[in-house]
């Protein structure tokens, strides 16, 4: 069993930043789930593109607003506590935020660790690295 606190990933190599949001990877491929989930801040006044190419997510506000546009449809969202938006069709789409944005995302695939978005908002596929095959590199 897997207990883990925010507190406990804050400051560590799983509290990822990007310069429109935070993300804290209480979960990763190395747990073991089949899917990593995330403490997912974006900060207020924000635009972010995403498209996620190789992951599926689901992102379940917590606090805040944002706008979510489907960019393929034109269609507009707007996602406030108790809202989930699951990209189920690797959807393009863009994230204006409104009130400071917390979320609980998860991805299938996992995430490895660092993935932060290429120039097209894309995460890469990274490899997970064994445990024992990082502890020997260190
Ligand atoms: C809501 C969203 O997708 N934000 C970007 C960060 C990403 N979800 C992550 O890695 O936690």
């Amino acid at each position: 069993m897997i207990v883990r606190r925010l507190n406990d990933v804050v400051g560590t190599e799983r509290d990822v930043s990007a310069p429109t949001w935070v993300s804290r990877r209480l979960l990763l491929a190395k747990d073991g789930m089949g899917f990593s989930l995330h403490d997912t801040v974006l900060h207020v006044g924000t635009v972010t593109e995403m498209h996620y190419q190789h992951h599926l997510e689901a992102v379940y506000c917590v606090a805040g607003r944002a706008e979510l546009t489907d960019l393929k449809t034109g269609e507009v969202h707007e996602i406030v506590p108790g809202t989930l938006y699951a990209l189920n069709d690797h959807d393009h789409h863009v994230l204006r935020v409104i009130e400071e944005f917390r979320s609980v995302c998860v991805f299938n695939p996992p995430l490895v660790g660092p993935e932060v978005h290429d120039e097209s908002g894309v995460y890469p596929v990274l490899e997970a690295q064994p445990e024992e095959a990082k502890e020997a590199s260190a």
